[in-house]
């Protein structure tokens, strides 16, 4: 049998995504972009961008057009172990696949709705025929549920750019349609980069316990995404030190997400309009990717473990009550008991902070709602990491391979160049201090916690 038959013997039993897997994987007539080729130009001359947790869609070159199948479709999604839910995305993922193609191109695009409701594909910031904008009712009827629809335009601009539906958008995007559009220029850059990193940044409102994300919410999210994934299940970014890292971030969000990378002042070097003129490049350590924008970012690469997250500090945590009374500083002695009675295995938390909250559910002794994940989680080197949402990892290391994706582990210092304790009295070094101390002479400070067991002098 040959293998073109043996496809199309396959093709009659696989559905249209593992289809395209076979295909791509087969090496004939079809191009992946993705996992496969990553690090290495591809006969265009580009380097193939990254979608850390996601992959790129193939295609088949048909008389000279780029045929790429989007299916929009309800599908199971992990936010991270331990929390899941029923979303909907394209070609069984959300975000959707990366389309790549370079400036030039002629792409058509079958979309087939496999949704309960009727849905469309806008081609957020792409120059096209006002007819192929996907625009339900403006520009197009609507798929409905079962149809195919085609796009077909030629791409005459590169840039970071998405997809998404323009039919019932408040429910479609906070279920998590969306995917992005990557043009590379056609004639190459003048300053390429070695690692070519696509995400999107999103928002969920998968209430504790339930596994349906909510679409009414406006403002109190309890997931925030890269990729719809949330930390610790974000891949890290890797590259090689002194490598020119892109990131290329998209918003699809509720919320503008103001994106800080440590140990480097990136360069904003483009967006939607494409990679800007050198000149108009700046240097910033925290840009602001509003909603509905693309930013793309670029550095080289200092060896290192460097965070990589939203500063808005609630984006980097998983679910939590937003309705709380302040704990903070409120004595709970004797409280815990009391309400024990009422509610077995109440703790009471926050007197001091909310960092003791990811010790008592790692701990297990505190288990939260079902299919719901802690607030703050995450293991280094150095203990926990308090971390959620919107928050992932740089990993730059001497000696990785170009082109080499997987996480080298955890960063080994050069010796002496960590912070470290050197007291644990609270009056060391007598530092200059303005007014006196809220905290009453006779008081304690909180002993950490690292010592709670092992300190005492009796
Ligand atoms: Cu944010």
């Amino acid at each position: 049998m040959k293998r073109r038959n043996l496809l199309m013997a396959a093709g009659a039993f696989l559905p249209a995504t593992t289809l395209s897997r076979v295909l791509a994987e087969s090496g004939h007539e079809h191009h992946n972009h993705g996992e496969t080729t990553s690090g290495r130009r591809t006969d265009q001359g580009y380097m193939p961008v990254h979608t850390p947790n996601g992959w790129t869609l193939p295609y088949e070159m048909r008389d000279g057009v780029k045929e790429f199948h989007l299916v929009a479709e309800e599908i199971e999604h992990e936010f991270a172990p331990g929390s899941k839910a029923k979303c909907w995305g394209y070609n069984g993922t959300t975000p959707g696949p990366t389309i790549e193609a370079v400036e030039g191109d002629r792409v058509r695009i079958f979309v087939t709705n496999r949704l309960p409701e009727k849905t469309s594909v806008h081609w957020h910031g792409i120059h096209l025929p006002s007819g192929m904008d996907g625009v339900t009712g403006v520009t197009q009827p609507p798929i409905m549920p079962g149809e195919t629809f085609v796009y077909e335009f030629t791409l005459e601009q590169h840039g970071t750019h998405m997809y998404h539906p323009h039919a019932d958008e408040m429910v479609q995007l906070a279920m998590g349609m969306m995917g992005m559009f990557i043009i590379h220029p056609r004639d190459g850059e003048t300053e390429p980069v070695d690692r070519d990193y696509a995400i999107l940044l999103h928002n969920w409102a998968l209430h504790p316990g339930t596994e349906r994300p909510d679409p009414a919410v406006m403002v109190d999210f309890e997931l925030w995404s890269m990729n719809s994934k949330v930390f610790p299940a974000i891949d890290s970014l890797v590259a090689r030190s002194g490598e020119r890292v892109r990131i290329r971030m998209a918003n699809l969000s509720m919320w503008n997400h103001p994106m800080h990378v440590h140990g480097v002042t990136f360069q904003v070097t483009g967006s939607d309009g494409g990679r800007w003129p050198r000149q108009q490049w700046r240097p910033e350590a925290t840009e602001i990717v509003g909603v509905g924008q693309a930013r793309d970012i670029e550095f080289i690469a200092p060896p290192g473990d460097w965070a990589f997250h939203c500063h808005m500090s609630h984006h980097t945590m998983n679910p939590m009550g937003h309705e709380l009374a302040n704990p903070l500083g409120v004595d709970q002695s004797g409280l815990e008991e009391e309400i024990q009675r009422l509610l077995p295995g109440y703790m009471a938390m926050g007197e001091h902070g909310m960092a003791d909250h990811q010790a008592h559910t790692d701990g297990g002794h505190m288990p939260g709602p079902r299919n719901t994940l802690p607030m703050a989680m995450g293991e280094g080197p150095f203990g926990e990491i308090g971390m959620g949402g919107m928050f992932t990892l740089v990993k730059v290391r001497d000696d990785l391979e170009p082109g080499d994706f997987s996480d080298p582990g955890w960063y080994r210092h050069p010796e002496g160049s960590v912070a470290r304790a050197v007291s644990r009295d609270p009056d060391y070094g007598s530092p200059h201090r303005r007014g006196r101390p809220a905290t009453a002479e006779s008081e304690q400070l909180p002993t950490p916690n690292r010592d709670a067991h092992g300190d005492h002098e009796h």
